[in-house]
């Protein structure tokens, strides 16, 4: 995991787009985030059982198992958006790039790789794309039946009572 802060430059979004200035973990403990770094498979059903992830799934975001539609879900990944609940997310293999709003709204980026296992909580405004190896094997933890439907940014979304709840809880 490295965290830095995003360039804002143009460019593909698969690209580091990395300002050189590091963002440092507390910093991500203070947006609600929560990051671990598991050899394997066993320490995060430790973590499921103590955090009663109750179901996961895989997905394998590349061109060899999405074809055509690739491109797509990689645009469609990316949109900003935020769920009603706690996204987890455990890489197998590969790597990719989460980025989430900063305090002051500014999109840190997070890289992850294999073995990296991150909890974004409730409400915050995030995205993700997958990197120049175009492959991101990961495993999705949810707490009941799995739940992800992005709600995208807008007017709506900063009405939501998980957003409500999740700037209230960051002291904002
Ligand atoms: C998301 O919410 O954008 C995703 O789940 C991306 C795929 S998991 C690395
Ligand atoms: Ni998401």
């Amino acid at each position: 995991m490295k965290a830095y802060w995003f360039d804002n430059l143009p460019g593909d979004q698969r690209l580091p787009h990395d300002s050189g200035r590091e963002v440092d973990p507390t910093y991500l403990a203070k947006l609600g985030i929560l990051h671990y770094h598991y050899p394997d498979v066993a320490s995060v059903d430790a973590l499921a059982a103590q955090r009663q992830y109750k179901n996961r799934d895989e997905i394998t975001i590349s061109p060899a198992t999405m074809g055509d539609v690739y491109e797509e879900k990689v645009k469609m990944f990316f949109h900003e958006h935020l769920h009603e609940d706690e996204e987890i997310r455990y890489i197998l293999d590969g790597g990719g790039f989460f980025d989430v709003r900063s305090e002051g709204d500014d999109w840190v980026r997070v890289r992850l790789e294999k073995g990296d296992l991150m909890i974004m909580p409730a409400g915050i405004y995030h995205r993700f794309t997958t990197d120049e190896q175009n492959y991101t094997k990961a495993m999705r933890l949810f707490k009941e039946d799995p739940k992800w439907t992005p709600l995208n940014r807008g007017e709506e979304t900063d009405k939501n009572q998980y957003r409500k709840e999740y700037l209230k809880a960051r002291g904002a």
